[in-house]
């Protein structure tokens, strides 16, 4: 289907009068064919930020139309993407890799001001990697000569393995890490051949808007990257369902994630959920207190505690309980939290009001459920925060490890604290949850260490470290924390598929 230039869907809409980056408020548009295009209807959504609950944008709450022409666009781009070499394909990456790196500050300022994350975490964390997962699969692409191009010889015959591009992709992404986790599915998906419909979480759209600004400025062939703004009713859920999707790639959380399976299922798409987690930190007798209580800390806490991998139960081996709770409470309560803006600031505000009361709900239930807060509350922040989504980091001990609030995800700056005596134990309640994403294991004995990861039912363990992160890994969980892997040759596997070639020999 050619788009017409004057209209980039059916329902006529037009090229989008784009605000440039940086006024106030900010309307966005979607970006379909290479263009940047207005949405098919009049409905929008206010871009909040949370650290001051003031409106600093709009973003389209698209239909139906918007991700029938993203699709369209996709799929008549495909064709001549996916002809491509390799090689081509990579040099293409590398291109957005060095457009997003001459915006590195614009980048953390935009992700800090969106999601309510520290500006210190945005840079090292959301910049970082935003850059470094476009620069990590165009390597990985020409390493592998564009993935697993093996062969396997019988005495008459040569078998080729042949990856070969899925087609069109729908690349839905959530708030917590926003440009991190887009450009993680982006990279290897183009780069493997793929056309895709990118849907951002409708909570923090904009650093989105600002990788389509940075393809459009490369100038990558139109249709190859196309993004529709909007919530999961209105644009997820029809571009999951949509009859010419070929693959999924979703993060988020579990209960949509099984949505998200319900559709694309029974059209046998190709499917990849990175969804909750409910994670423990094993801490042991033997380990080093002081590196383990930072390492804890920051597992704990990091974005907030608004990461899928954070240590959100802290098991303690009783030897060590009250020296570690002690230790840990103060470094829990140094952190500072305030404006995110602030170099200087550890803790932010909690992405909306809705998520804040959600957070709100499990440490009330904790209380129920006979747990004690060690420390908690809110900060103390000047009026210019008083409409902000804030919550003091939380420690709650004396829950059982079956309690809701210790074996649900809350998603927040909300930790639970449990003793065990020996290793089984520590195994039993890590292993006591509905989830199994991830974990860390703190002792001086690697080798109890290596042993206690492997019996944990977990897609991945840290010893005496946390989200210390090898590209090259396979990424993901099992159990309700996910469907599948990424990372690494896991990503483009799954951004493939494998055609083998036999060839009889005379
Ligand atoms: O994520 P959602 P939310 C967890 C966390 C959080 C919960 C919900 O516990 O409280 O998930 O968070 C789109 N079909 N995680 O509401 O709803 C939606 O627009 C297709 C863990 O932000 O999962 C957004 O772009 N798409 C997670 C994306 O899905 C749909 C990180 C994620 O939204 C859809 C974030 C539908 N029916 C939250 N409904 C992690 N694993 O890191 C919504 N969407």
């Amino acid at each position: 289907m050619n788009l017409d230039p004057e209209k980039c869907c059916d329902s006529g809409c037009t090229p989008c009068e784009r605000d440039p980056i940086g006024s106030e408020p900010r309307d966005l548009c979607n970006y379909i064919g290479g263009e940047f295009v207005c949405h098919s209807n009049d409905e929008w959504m206010n871009v909040l930020e949370p650290a001051r609950g003031l409106r600093f944008g709009r973003v389209p709450l698209s239909g139906q139309a918007d991700v029938d022409s993203a699709v369209a666009a996709a799929r008549s781009a495909q064709p001549a993407w996916g002809s491509l070499s390799h090689s081509d394909r990579a040099d293409w990456l590398d291109k957005i890799a060095d457009a997003l790196e001459e915006k590195y500050e614009d980048i953390a300022a935009l992700e800090s001001r969106d999601t309510g994350k520290p500006i210190s975490l945005a840079r090292a964390v959301d910049a970082y990697r935003s850059v470094a997962n476009f620069r990590f699969f165009a390597g990985l692409i020409r390493e592998t000569h564009g993935g697993q191009r093996e062969r396997f010889e019988m005495e008459d015959a040569t078998n080729i393995v042949v990856p070969k591009p899925v087609g069109v992709g729908a690349l839905i992404t959530p708030w917590n890490l926003p440009l991190y986790l887009l450009s993680w599915k982006v990279a290897p998906a183009i780069g493997m051949g793929n056309t895709v419909v990118c849907k951002p979480s409708e909570l923090t759209p904009m650093t989105a808007d600002l990788l389509m600004e940075t393809i459009h400025y490369v100038g990558l062939p139109a249709g190859v990257v196309n993004l529709v703004h909007g919530d999961g009713e209105g644009a997820g859920g029809p571009l999951t369902a949509h009859p010419d999707v070929d693959l999924v790639s979703f993060t988020g959380g579990t209960e949509t994630g099984a949505k998200v399976a319900a559709a694309a299922s029974p059209m046998f798409k190709k499917l990849s959920l990175e969804l909750g987690g409910k994670n423990a930190s094993i801490v042991f007798d033997d380990c080093d207190l002081e590196k383990t209580v930072g390492g804890v800390t920051r597992a704990a806490f990091l974005n907030q505690g608004q990461v899928c991998l954070c240590g959100s139960r802290i098991l303690v081996q009783s030897g060590v309980y009250d020296e570690f709770l002690t230790a840990f409470v103060n470094s829990v309560e140094a952190m500072k939290i305030g404006d995110p803006s602030d170099e200087s600031t550890q803790l932010g505000a909690l992405i909306s009001a809705d998520h804040l009361a959600k957070v709100e709900g499990y440490v009330e239930l904790a209380k129920e459920e006979g747990g004690k807060i060690l420390t908690g509350g809110y900060p103390g922040l000047s009026k210019e925060f008083e409409h902000g989504n804030w919550l003091a980091p939380t420690v709650i001990s004396g829950v059982s490890a079956n309690a809701r609030c210790a074996t649900e995800e809350i998603f927040g700056p909300v930790v639970t604290i449990h003793r065990f005596d020996n290793e089984d134990e520590a195994i039993a309640i890590a292993n006591n949850t509905r989830y199994g994403l991830a974990g860390s294991v703190w002792t001086s004995d690697l080798e109890k260490g290596r042993r206690v990861a492997e019996n944990i039912d977990t897609g991945m363990v840290w010893v005496n470290t946390w989200l210390h992160r090898d590209l090259r890994v396979p990424f993901g969980g099992v159990k309700d924390s996910g469907v599948g892997r990424e990372g690494g040759r896991w990503s483009l596997g799954f951004f493939s598929e494998p055609m083998n070639i036999c060839l009889k020999h005379d």
